[in-house]
């Protein structure tokens, strides 16, 4: 009996420590455990639960999956209506919003107003009865929706209890339900693998992810939830006076509100607000589609009232459209530096995300066949923030009569050498090599560019125009150009042509590792070439090496290891590389790696947070090539850590550490 009551006692204490650490996680993004502790908590509440089943609370951490209910969803009518948001499509129509609320409330001045991403969700009424989840219903018309309390149970942000000391009689909570964006392109991933079609956009995902009869299935699709406003709630619960203090209310109670809602003092902040918002959607994890702005007093609210369900008092400022239609012209292929053939969507123009778009890739015939698209077919095109345009999926209903198939090429568009697409591979590749005008091109601009030879000058724009005039027909006749000849093409004077003469000389003068890496080998990127250099210390012992030899660099796997030998066993390659170093080329011999050249050698670094200027991947590969590893997560044997903005768990871990922290500019620096 005192072994029920001790294990009573602890499950009490593990379901307030989980859920503590729940609400530390979700609503205050400020996680105090790592993870596998959480889990650890976690299974040994389960233990406990297994072992006495009398001791299961339904509103336990543990408890959130549940079985599936017998019929579908039921209907739920709404205590109070949930309003629906008028759309302002840009500044003027904001402003003119601005200048309705300013007249009808009298004032000579702007009010305040309260500014919050607009979630492209779903929006839900959450009801807590003496604190806990009793149900939970999708808005659907705004007077009645479906009850998917069941499902909302599953998302470890929404609490299944409310925290805090005085919890009301009942509460309701409005917010909305998202799927965040790692979430969904995992989802996509998988689906891609499986071969089944996936959602078109988070939106869409979220929520087919909300209206599985299988509480199980909306539990695995990890959706999430912000609170944007309260609901119907007891009396004995006394609302604050604005929006702003009420989310905090809710928030207090343990309902998770985006940290990126600002209060402004008036309508300049709005547009400051959603500026900043702007430039920032592309970094946020989840999908915004616009800026929610709202009165920030409620007495104010009040004042201005709703028209035909709509508050007067809050209007969604919308970003430029991210997704449009439009139709499928024609897909041509384009042949990159290494054979890759691309299939590019041509379409008929249309504004998406602030841009005209007119091409898209479709990337290989594998996304060809997953979308089932045709000519003449009618697209949606998305474009999410700096993102290329994709084609996202193809209205079927506007398929026309005479939609043709995009079939697999059987020669190069531009040299008609046979095209290979070896077993499993998506890639389809030219196999013409250097007589193959498109790769030529390629390879040269690739040999010129920064990280590589580093040609100051000599842009794409020019490769081309060398090329169409049939100037430079191997990437070594670059070193047989005269300033005439190039003073002798429109638009190049003679002070350029003779810049670009002196750029292409001192490029003579570079590293082992630049050359490599310059001359497009497949799969060989800056930092492969660096590790090979420094193993091989120089080019003939690299192109001597054997596939096991070239397996003992690092990262150099067999298929590196094969495209290595398959380069430098083609009598081309030689006489190109040849010609290169008859040219000119040479660089310093390399010394068995010293200190000087992996100055990093032997440190751990953790990137953190978004960083403007420069990628992740980018940052990880400069600090590799000093010699750095770069790891997931901060340890005592982090050596320093680079933050950038939004830093959150990971920096307050090396603050605690007292390890070196660094910004983006100690990467710049590196340079
Ligand atoms: O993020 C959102 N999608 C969002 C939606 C938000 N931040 N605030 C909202 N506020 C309201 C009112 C003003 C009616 C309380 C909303 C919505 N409504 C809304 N979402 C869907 C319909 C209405």
């Amino acid at each position: 009996m005192s072994d029920l009551k001790a294990a009573k006692a602890q499950t009490l204490e593990l379901i307030q420590v989980i859920d503590e650490h729940n609400y530390r996680y979700y609503v205050l993004d400020e996680p105090q455990i790592p993870d596998a502790e959480y889990d650890r908590l976690m299974r040994e509440l389960q233990q406990l639960e297994k072992q006495f089943p009398e001791l299961i609370d339904p509103d336990s951490p543990s408890q959130r999956v549940g079985a599936k209910p017998d019929q579908g969803f039921a209907e739920v009518t709404h205590q109070l209506p949930m309003l629906s948001l008028d759309n302002a499509m840009n500044a003027d129509e904001f402003i003119a919003f601005n200048r309705r609320v300013k007249e009808r409330l009298d004032l000579t001045q702007d009010c305040e107003y309260i500014c919050e991403p607009k979630l492209d969700g779903l929006a839900v009424s959450l009801i807590y009865n003496k604190g806990l989840l009793i149900k939970a219903a999708t808005r659907g018309d705004g007077t009645t929706g479906e009850d998917i309390t069941l499902n909302v149970r599953t998302i470890q942000s929404i609490p299944l209890k409310l925290r805090g000391k005085k919890i009301p009689e009942s509460l309701e909570a409005r917010g909305e339900i998202f799927m965040p964006l790692s979430v969904f392109d995992d989802l996509n991933q998988q689906a891609k693998n499986e071969g089944t079609k996936g959602f078109a956009n988070p939106r869409n995902a979220a929520a087919g992810s909300l209206r599985q009869l299988d509480p199980a299935i909306t539990a695995k699709r990890k959706l999430s939830f912000y609170a944007y406003s309260t609901g119907l709630v007891s009396e004995d619960l006394q609302l604050a006076d604005t929006h702003l203090e009420r989310l905090m209310q809710l928030q207090d109670f343990g309902l998770p509100v985006s940290s990126e809602v600002a209060v402004v003092a008036n309508s300049q902040g709005v547009i400051d607000y959603y500026q900043k918002i702007q430039d920032k959607r592309q970094y946020l994890p989840f999908e915004i589609d616009g800026v929610v702005c709202k009165v920030n007093e409620i007495k104010q609210q009040e004042q201005l009232g709703f028209v035909s369900r709509a508050p007067r008092w809050a209007i969604a400022i919308k970003f430029p459209a991210q997704e449009e239609m439009t139709k499928l012209l024609d897909v041509d292929f384009q042949v990159g530096r290494t054979g890759a053939i691309t299939p590019v969507a041509r379409l008929e123009p249309v504004f998406v995300g602030g841009v005209t778009v007119s091409n898209a890739t479709l990337h290989n015939m594998d996304e060809i066949e997953r979308l089932g698209i045709k000519i003449g077919d009618t697209v949606i095109i998305r474009r999410a923030g700096d993102v290329i345009p994709q084609v996202a999926s193809v209205v079927l209903s506007k398929r026309p009569e005479d939609a043709s198939s995009v079939n697999e090429l059987k020669e190069c568009p531009v040299c008609s050498s046979p095209v290979e697409r070896a077993e499993g591979e998506a890639v389809m590749r030219c196999t013409g090599g250097f007589i193959c005008d498109a790769q030529r091109t390629q390879a040269i601009k690739h040999f010129a560019s920064r990280k590589a030879m580093d040609i100051d000058g000599l842009g794409d724009k020019l490769v081309d125009i060398f090329s169409e005039l049939k100037m430079i027909k191997h990437i070594s006749d670059l070193y047989q150009l005269t300033a005439e000849q190039i003073a002798g093409i429109e638009r190049m004077g003679e002070k350029s042509a003779n810049n670009l003469i002196s750029a292409i000389e001192s490029s003579k003068s570079t590293s082992l590792a630049k050359f490599l890496y310059s001359l497009g080998i497949r799969e060989v990127g800056e930092v492969t070439a660096k590790n090979l250099a420094n193993h091989f210390l120089n080019l003939d012992a690299i192109r001597a090496a054997s596939l096991q030899d070239l397996e003992m660099v690092e990262d150099v796997g067999p298929i590196v290891a094969q495209h290595l030998k398959t380069f430098f066993a083609n009598p081309d390659n030689q006489a190109e590389v040849e010609a290169l170093i008859e040219a000119g080329i040479h660089w310093p011999k390399i010394e068995k790696k010293s200190d000087d050249e992996l100055p990093l050698k032997g440190k751990t670094f953790v990137i953190t947070g978004t960083l403007e200027n420069i990628s992740r991947a980018d940052a990880k590969i400069k600090l590799e090539s000093l010699g750095a590893k770069v790891a997931g997560s901060v340890s005592k044997n982090t050596f320093a850590l680079i933050a950038g903005e939004k830093a959150g768990s990971k920096l307050t871990k090396a603050k605690d550490l007292g390890i070196t922290i660094y910004d983006e500019s100690f990467l710049i620096k590196l340079d």
